[in-house]
């Protein structure tokens, strides 16, 4: 067992248009942040991820990056970013910041050069192809809707862009461009960070050839990601990536990766690979989707939550560390999604963070997670912020589709879910801002906020604290490996960790109906001590059998 300090850390996700506001202009801003610090040390997470707060236009609220090395003015200075990082380290906490250099805004710098014309400087920066047959290059779609290509008109060409055309492709296979971003990185580093999370990471290196995925037969848009996810030169650049920069310095990274397999991202984290720490993957978000993609929404099932969760925990034992998370900024919010949060709020919301927090990785907390903040429904579409909502909407309904069932799919996978304001308080738009918030506020505010969680000794918040305490407290948490038990069943996951002679036993009711448990003869101990649970156990409880409450979780640990 070799520790490292990323994989004993928990992480906390801010995306900060929705955290706080400071100055009562309706957004989210890094004074926020910072008159927010002595909560997040409170709640005792080691590490902040930080969604962009670089200069952009927000086509993507910040995923679209006009100059990476200053601030949005909506979200303060270098000087506030400066006193962030301070206030952070000062408390023991680190930063790490996003990385976003799949893409840049067609409003950065680089591209307003290039686009002028063919031979400038900058034209190789990005991907530019010539039309064919009077339509685009290829029949990829973006990721946002409609085709992946956009049109230039003062140099007859297009540009590629995986998603929003106001976000255009970076070309890696140019040098310059590549050590530009080292450059950049290395400028960041040096100011002290502790790392990247690094958006969209395995699709920057594209198929040269930009094949067609159909036969034009349809004149339709494909999803072209076997031409660019894992793509021929990718594992090369984030290799030269690590030697240059990221070997240089005691960090974390985490990669963000669509459509990737365990395979592959031992690719990525392998320990002997010099590239990533880590990958998000999207396997489990993808478990209630059916085959027309995220907006096609299925009933998930715990038979393949559990089979995919296995197989990340068995697949990368050993090779490679996994990141844990159950939602962020792009996905709809865990309790709403695989708990329940009207009945057993509070129950079904420990139980999910009780099985984040005791599997073997690195757990990722998105903010509200630990009040456990829920899903919203808006009644208008008009009330809905994000690009790939509304252009989804737009498609969908130039398409003749109905629109209840448009906003429904939206209610269960909108990424404007994630994105209603941290509730502090049941003040005015919930002590978010004093003006009037960017985004609405999510109406149960009143009951659901940090004030009240605070002072609940029984809070969600409360029961977060202690799990993440119990990672440091006990090895076996962070670093055992993972078997799991009772498979087969639909309603109980229960896994048992071993390290040298400690195990760990966790045992998770997912559902509302009362379940049994059985442990298997095979685990075998001599003294067990109830870790945590998230209800009243008896200390003369027999583990053998046990007849599991609603969304009932519980963690040993055995000698
Ligand atoms: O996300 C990539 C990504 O795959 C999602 O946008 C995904 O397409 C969608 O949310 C689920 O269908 C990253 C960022 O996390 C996201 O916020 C950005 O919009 C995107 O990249 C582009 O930078
Ligand atoms: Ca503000």
């Amino acid at each position: 067992m070799n520790k490292i300090w990323w994989k004993e850390s928990v992480v906390y996700q801010i995306y900060p248009r929705s955290f706080m506001d400071s100055n009562g202009d309706g957004i989210g801003d890094i004074q926020g942040i910072i008159s927010k610090l002595d909560y997040l040390k409170e709640l005792g997470v080691d590490v902040i991820w930080l969604c962009p707060v670089y200069e952009s236009p927000n086509d993507d609220n910040g995923y679209d990056i006009s100059n990476y090395q200053t601030i949005m003015d909506d979200f303060g200075t270098l000087a506030d970013w400066e006193a962030l990082l301070d206030g952070l380290h000062g408390r023991g906490m680190k930063l790490i910041m996003d990385l976003v250099v799949n893409h840049s805004s067609d409003e950065h710098a680089w591209f307003a050069e290039a686009k002028t014309s063919k031979d400038n400087r900058y034209r190789d920066y990005y991907i530019w192809r010539p039309g064919q047959g009077g339509r685009e290059p290829n029949d990829w779609g973006s990721f946002f809707s409609g085709s992946a290509w956009q049109y230039e008109e003062q140099t007859d060409e297009y540009y590629l862009h995986l998603f929003s055309k106001k976000q255009p492709d970076l070309n890696w296979e140019n040098q310059d461009l590549r050590q530009e971003i080292y450059k950049m990185m290395t400028w960041w580093l040096d100011k002290g960070i502790d790392g990247f999370r690094m958006d969209v990471i395995n699709l920057i290196s594209k198929d040269q050839e930009l094949p067609s995925v159909g036969d034009g037969s349809s004149g339709s848009y494909h999803f072209g990601g076997q031409y660019f996810m894992n793509g021929p030169r990718v594992h090369e650049y984030l290799q030269e990536m690590n030697r240059e920069v990221l070997s240089k310095y005691d960090i974390m990274t985490v990669g963000e990766a669509i459509g990737v397999t365990p395979e592959d991202a031992a690719l990525y984290v392998g320990e002997d690979r010099n590239e990533l720490n880590m990958v998000f993957h999207f396997e489990l978000m993808d478990v209630d989707s059916g085959p027309g993609g995220k907006w096609d929404v299925k009933p998930w099932n715990l038979a393949d939550f559990k089979r995919i969760i296995s197989k990340w925990q068995t697949g990368l034992h050993g090779k490679g560390w996994n990141s844990l998370y159950l939602n962020n900024h792009d996905q709809p919010r865990m309790l709403s999604r695989f708990g329940n949060d009207s009945t057993y709020h509070k129950q079904s919301a420990k139980m999910l963070g009780t099985l984040l927090h005791t599997l073997q990785g690195t757990p990722y907390i998105y903010q509200g997670e630990e009040l456990g903040m829920t899903n919203v429904q808006f009644n208008s579409i008009l009330e809905y912020k994000d690009i790939e909502t509304l252009n989804m909407y737009n498609e969908y309904i130039a398409a003749g589709h109905d629109e209840q069932v448009i906003m429904k799919s939206i209610y269960s996978k909108g990424r404007d879910n994630g994105r209603t304001p941290m509730q502090w308080n049941d003040g005015p738009h919930a002590g978010f801002t004093t003006g009037s918030p960017w985004i609405a506020v999510n109406p149960n505010y009143t009951t659901i906020n940090a004030e009240q969680a605070l002072n609940d000794p029984d809070s969600i918040f409360h029961y977060y604290k202690k799990l993440i305490r119990l990672r440091k407290e006990h090895n076996v948490t962070v670093y055992a490996d993972y078997r799991p038990l009772m498979e087969d069943d639909h309603h109980v996951f229960a896994y048992v960790r071993t390290l040298g002679n400690e195990q760990l036993l966790v045992v998770l009711n997912f559902f509302e109906t009362p379940a049994d448990f059985t442990l298997e003869e095979s685990v075998q101990y001599e003294t067990k001590q109830l870790l945590i649970s998230n209800y009243e156990v008896a200390d003369d409880d027999d583990i053998r059998q046990i007849a599991l409450r609603p969304y009932e979780a519980r963690v040993y640990k055995l000698h």
